[in-house]
């Protein structure tokens, strides 16, 4: 039997009204109830409840609630959409027995979905995302659940956690020091759960702002809330007009991944941002460990290690690898191409808002750009530039991409691969330190291509030949 609901590389996200429904909700709430109630050190067990900006979350997130209630489960409801490393803060900070968050993160606004933040503060492992997913189908044939323990009510309250949040990034971020380089940023939470964070934040610290798309919209404009070079146009026309604006800090959905805009409206893929930030605080942060990247992530972080002598862990994708290793202590900074990362002291998940505060900081005590804390980097370990493009599935398309990625004898025999690596889809090491890896999303219906090479032109090449062979399959 086909599962309805499906946990994939964070979260279960589906159309609202179509996979994702009240049922689907009730089902899923209902085995992360179970799951919880297993491990919970509280008692009564404590979770946090949030949502992002989408149709109905604020719906979605009190009949979550009112579920967990039915458990005997009290639940601290946020009081509006709110950022899933603010949530994980919360966790952590108050020392609850998890949190789920009514969010579908970059996906377009006709989805909703939920992501489970056990206690330890991170996204949620496939071991534990599993059980639930077992447990929430079962459940779906059950349609009394709801009404199963109406004796066991625990309570809910209306939460704030904005405000221990942005007081803790005080030990995190060097305020000081970008007060005094007295730059102008721009802020654009496209929307999403991160709008007034970074408003805030830089009110509180006298930085001068403007700001993009702060009000609700379930629509977000009509796109998805993505941070990426198209969905940041506005943000990049608005840097190209004003020259004294340094900086420009975008976030997702739910504000766990970056966008970062260079001066004059330059987007910077996060890879290049991933490999600034890696210098930076490696050379300015007092703390010992590695550095944890996914396997679709620049070596260019690779590189950067070694010029320290640290260790650098390549994870699947999916932040929760990265977090775990955080919350190891094996690395001080982790981050991955798609726009998360996080740095040791702070949460064990991604966060857009300090890694657009930390390369506000980087930008203000370099006195530099980012493209030009980039050529310094290029300048110190070469070159590796790095792309991806993303292919829609069909169901013949979908064929083809399984068949190349299950037997990659076509792939060997074209690029003669100096290894080859299954983790996740299959990455081929080429002369160099240039790679390719294909891979099939785990939160969208597409597969993505990434390369990385040393010129611009090799990257691209790459890229086009996996395409003409998908074509050709
Ligand atoms: C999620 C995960 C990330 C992952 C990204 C892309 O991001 O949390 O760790 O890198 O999806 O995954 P995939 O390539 O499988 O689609 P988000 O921001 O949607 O939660």
């Amino acid at each position: 039997m086909e599962k309805i609901i499906k946990f994939g590389t964070s979260g279960f996200r589906g159309i609202i009204a179509d996979s994702f429904n009240f049922k689907t909700l009730d089902s899923t709430i209902h085995a992360i109830a179970d799951y919880v109630k297993a491990y919970a050190k509280n008692s009564p067990p404590m979770l946090m409840v949030g949502y992002d900006p989408r149709f109905m979350g604020e719906v979605f997130a009190k009949r979550a609630a009112e579920v967990l209630n039915t458990h005997g489960i009290d639940v601290l409801l946020t009081d509006r959409d709110t950022p899933t490393p603010v949530i994980s803060f919360y966790v952590i900070k108050h020392g609850l027995d998890g949190a789920v968050n009514i969010t579908a993160s970059h996906n377009p606004p006709t989805y909703t979905g939920i992501k489970f933040t056990p206690s330890w503060g991170g996204p949620a492992m496939p071991e534990e995302t599993k059980e639930i997913e077992s447990l929430a189908n079962q459940y779906l044939d059950e349609a009394s659940l709801f009404k199963q323990a109406e004796e066991k009510q625990g309570k809910t309250e209306i939460t704030d956690p904005m405000p221990e949040y942005i007081d803790d990034l005080n030990d995190r971020i060097d305020f000081k020091a970008i007060a005094k380089a007295n730059l102008k940023v721009a802020i654009d939470p496209l929307y999403g759960a991160g709008r007034g964070y970074l408003k805030s934040i830089c009110e509180i610290h006298g930085i001068k702002h403007v700001c993009l798309h702060e009000s609700r919209d379930p629509y977000f404009g009509g796109a998805a809330p993505d941070p990426n070079e198209i969905n940041l146009s506005e943000l990049r026309e608005l840097m190209a007009k004003d020259e004294t604006i340094s900086i420009g800090m975008a976030t997702d959905g739910d504000a766990d991944r970056f966008g970062i805009v260079d001066r004059k409206g330059r987007f910077i893929i996060p890879d290049y941002v991933l490999a600034v930030l890696s210098e930076y605080v490696l050379t300015t942060r007092d703390f010992d460990g590695g550095l944890g990247r996914s396997i679709a992530t620049t070596h260019l972080m690779d590189r950067i290690a070694r010029q320290h002598k640290r260790e650098v862990y390549e994870t699947p994708v999916g932040f929760k690898y990265i977090g775990k290793l955080l919350t190891e202590g094996k690395i001080v900074f982790g981050g991955e191409e798609s726009g998360g990362l996080s740095i040791i002291g702070h949460v064990p998940e991604k966060d857009g808002i300090i890694a657009g505060l930390l390369v506000l900081e980087a930008v203000a005590r370099t006195n530099k750009s980012v493209g030009f804390l980039l050529e310094d980097i290029y300048k110190m370990v070469g070159t590796l530039y790095a792309d991806r493009r993303d292919v829609n599935l069909d169901g013949q398309s979908l064929a083809r991409a399984n068949e190349l990625m299950n037997s990659p004898s076509k792939l060997i025999d074209r690029f003669k691969p100096l290894s080859l690596d299954k983790t996740d889809g299959v990455k081929l090491m080429l002369e160099g330190g240039s790679w390719i890896l294909l891979r099939l999303s785990g939160t969208e219906q597409v597969m993505r291509i990434y390369a990385e090479g040393r010129q611009h032109a090799e990257t691209e090449q790459y890229i086009s030949m996996v395409l003409g062979m998908l074509e050709h399959a």
